[in-house]
């Protein structure tokens, strides 16, 4: 697990991406589509968007970024213990959407750049290095979830 002040600095840098969420969330769905263009295949709504500009000026993009980092914000603030808010969300993501684990390795990864982009001076090693931790741990119970509804992710 993380210890204390590694959770500090997780929940730190958390406190600061919060006041604009749908800003980062949109950067980390867009990044995610053009880094990983299969991932965006996984969006029924979202092939018509077939442009960086359509990306960019798509509500539903917007909201679905906001859903994302919600849900990934209650996860952190529930420091490991986050049973109750991981389950449905790896029970969706193995059963209905199919998710494989890689797709979120993807975008953690994203999410680790997107934040050290907008926060240059708030978010240093040691906090970049207990945000990868976390997200780590977050994918690792994702994955071992992913097991039990048997998906193989
Ligand atoms: O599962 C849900 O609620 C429990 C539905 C809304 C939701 C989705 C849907 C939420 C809260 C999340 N995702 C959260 C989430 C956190 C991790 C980091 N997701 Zn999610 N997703 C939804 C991720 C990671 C992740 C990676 C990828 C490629 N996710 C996806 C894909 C994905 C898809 C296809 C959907 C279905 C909803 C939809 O089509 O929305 C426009």
């Amino acid at each position: 697990g993380l210890s204390d002040d590694e959770w500090n600095h997780v929940l730190g840098i958390w406190a600061k991406v919060e006041p604009d969420l749908t800003a980062h969330g949109q950067e980390v769905i867009i990044r995610l589509f053009q880094l990983h263009p299969e991932t965006q295949e996984r969006f029924a709504k979202f092939k018509n968007l077939t442009t960086i500009d359509a990306l960019k000026s798509s509500e539903e993009v917007k909201k679905h970024g906001t859903t994302v980092l919600t849900a990934l914000g209650r996860i952190l603030k529930q420091k490991n213990n986050h049973e109750q808010e991981l389950k449905p969300l790896a029970e969706s993501h193995a059963t209905k959407h199919k998710i494989p684990v890689k797709y979120l390795e993807f975008i953690c990864e994203i999410i680790v750049k997107v934040i050290a982009e907008k926060h240059p001076s708030d978010f240093g090693a040691d906090s970049q290095a207990a945000m990868k931790k976390a997200l780590e741990l977050f994918r690792n119970d994702m994955a071992s979830k992913y097991k039990e509804f048997g998906f193989l992710g």
